[in-house]
């Protein structure tokens, strides 16, 4: 069984940016729900509760049943997803990458303002609900892309160095549909040092 892991700070942190009402909505109810719906397929499917959630997301193809999948995939999905972004947030930290991860975003796009104009773009033309992430891929090169609903790259053999939530519930209640200012706003509050 799953529990809803407390935020690292109060809902309140990320004002201006994420407001309070939005975070305690989002961590609350639609984290809550994720796990909520895991531990219900968990009392029908004992076997998958063995697991652990990268266990679960990494072998997704082992779940013969495909109702079953796709539950595990957008719910299991849903509480890694979440528990990630929460962890890299913080008002006061790291504004920039720095040492090697730096050199790296500057090698692979030309620059870190131009980094940050490809994250937009995928983030914005993500259609309907999904993320947008920084990921490091099996060969080990970075790159940014989006995914749709919960997915989450590890089922894809990618590793999540940033991913930010483009659902509207993550955004909807301060910018109503300008998706736009939301993404400026989260290159105030991710906190580089949890990256690096
Ligand atoms: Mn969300």
């Amino acid at each position: 069984m799953h529990v809803l892991p407390p935020l690292p700070y109060d809902y309140s942190a990320l004002e201006p940016y994420i407001d309070t009402k939005t975070m305690e909505i989002h961590h609350t109810k639609h984290h809550q729900s994720y796990i909520n719906n895991l531990n219900t397929i968990f009392e029908t499917h004992r076997e998958l509760e063995e697991k652990s959630l990268d266990e679960l997301l990494i072998s997704l193809d082992l779940i013969a049943e495909l109702e079953v999948r796709e539950i595990v995939k957008n719910n299991a999905g849903g509480h890694w997803n979440h528990t990630f972004f929460w962890g890299l947030l913080d008002a006061n930290g790291q504004k920039m990458p720095s040492g090697e991860l730096l050199m790296e975003i500057e090698r692979t796009f030309e620059s870190f303002e131009n980094f940050k104009y490809k994250f937009k773009d995928v983030a914005l033309k993500r259609f309907g609900s999904g993320w947008a992430w920084l990921v490091r891929d099996k060969d080990g090169k970075i790159e940014v892309y989006s995914t749709a609903n919960q997915d989450c790259p590890i089922s894809e053999g990618k590793t999540p160095l940033i991913g930010l939530d483009v659902w509207e519930h993550a955004y909807y209640l301060k910018y109503q549909n300008r998706r736009g200012e939301y993404i400026d706003a989260f290159w105030n509050i991710l906190d580089w040092s949890k990256v690096n």
